[in-house]
């Protein structure tokens, strides 16, 4: 039996977008291949610290509540001061807006550069201490011809970003990207510290088995989606009914999703109006990789990425997954027109 030698020609992060950038040509200045290196240097940063956790006393709370009225983690500030100071310091960004932050920050002059950045350091902050995946989101807005950089060049649809992803802190990190030309995951090499093109051309498969909900907020949900969820539950006709797997951390969620298909959702309610999920940093950038890897995410009402937001913190509700699942959970939604 022949054994395989190691592959001697990796494609690490940092190779994979500079090619991008050649296949552009004169006309890409290099400066979002600089802005995603410094994105892909925090969250190098980011796992680090959430790996020695436990050990340096970063588990709890920090002591305060953040805009949307969550209690703040250790972690949850560490790594939006990690962001900030590699996004400020990229010289790259304009405008940057967290979910740890009340107002967008406006980068000064003498670092500014021509992209806004929107994320959320650290999603799923509920699972910090017991040691369960959680992850940073991200997206990329470039800003409008003639603007200094000012929060209307974040208030714009999903669809107008430039690049998102996110990294989940896992058994492995993984970052999962898109510059609008599909997307490709790639795993730490933690001996390297270099992240490794491991899953290229991610396509979500057009139907699953799994749903993933909260559905211990049943009792508040409206009929289509109590009505989607139990025609996949009790299916017809002898069908097989679905799997049920909730971790509560979005990028967990949706990272498996992705891989294995099926239907994500956090839908408005009748005690959550406007759903959980934020808008800008958390459902846009999932949406935008959604829909480049094949699959839908809608509001189960319309298309997330046209969503016109008018405030940096703003709520949406959140369907996203396999083109065939969504479509399913879609036809509930016109019944109840
Ligand atoms: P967070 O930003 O405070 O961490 O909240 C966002 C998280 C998502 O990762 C996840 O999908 C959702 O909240 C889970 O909410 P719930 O605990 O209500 O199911
Ligand atoms: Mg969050």
């Amino acid at each position: 039996m022949s054994e395989e030698l190691p592959s001697t020609d990796i494609i690490t992060l940092t190779r994979h977008i500079l090619s991008d950038q050649y296949r552009l040509g004169p006309a890409a200045t290099g400066d979002l291949t600089l802005l995603l290196n410094a994105i892909q240097t925090t969250s190098k940063f980011i796992a680090t610290n959430v790996r020695k956790a436990r050990l340096i006393n970063l588990i709890g709370l920090a002591g305060e509540t953040n805009v949307t009225g969550d209690e703040q983690k250790k972690l949850d500030v560490l790594s939006n001061d990690i962001m900030v100071n590699a996004l400020r310091a990229s010289r790259k960004t304009a405008v940057l807006v967290s979910e740890e932050l009340e107002d967008a920050i406006v980068i000064e002059d003498k670092l500014k550069g021509k992209y806004c950045v929107v994320f959320d350091p650290l999603d799923g902050s509920s699972n910090i201490d017991a040691g369960v995946n959680i992850g940073t989101i991200f997206g990329v807005y470039k800003v409008s011809e003639g603007s200094t950089g000012t929060v209307a060049d974040v208030l714009k649809p999903g669809s107008e970003m430039v690049a998102a992803g996110y990294t989940m802190y896992g058994s492995s990190a993984n970052l999962v990207l898109s510059t609008g030309n599909g997307v490709n995951g790639y795993t730490l090499d933690s001996a390297l510290g270099e992240f490794i093109l491991t899953h290229p051309d991610i396509k979500i498969p057009s139907r699953g088995k799994i749903y993933s909900f909260n559905e211990g907020n049943s009792m508040y949900f409206h009929p289509p989606v109590v009505n989607y969820l139990n025609s996949i539950k009790y299916p017809a006709n002898g069908k097989s009914p679905y799997s049920a797997r909730y971790i509560g951390s979005m990028v967990a969620d949706v990272h498996r999703t992705f891989l294995y298909g099926g239907i994500f959702g956090y839908p408005d309610d009748k005690k959550s109006k406007k759903g959980k999920l934020r808008l800008l940093y958390e459902a846009f950038p999932m949406a935008f990789l959604t829909e480049q890897a094949g699959g839908i995410a809608t509001t189960g009402r319309g298309r997330i990425l046209d969503i016109v937001p008018t405030d940096i913190h703003e709520r949406c509700p959140v369907f996203l997954g396999s083109k065939d699942d969504v479509n399913d959970l879609l036809k509930f939604y016109e019944h109840d027109k």
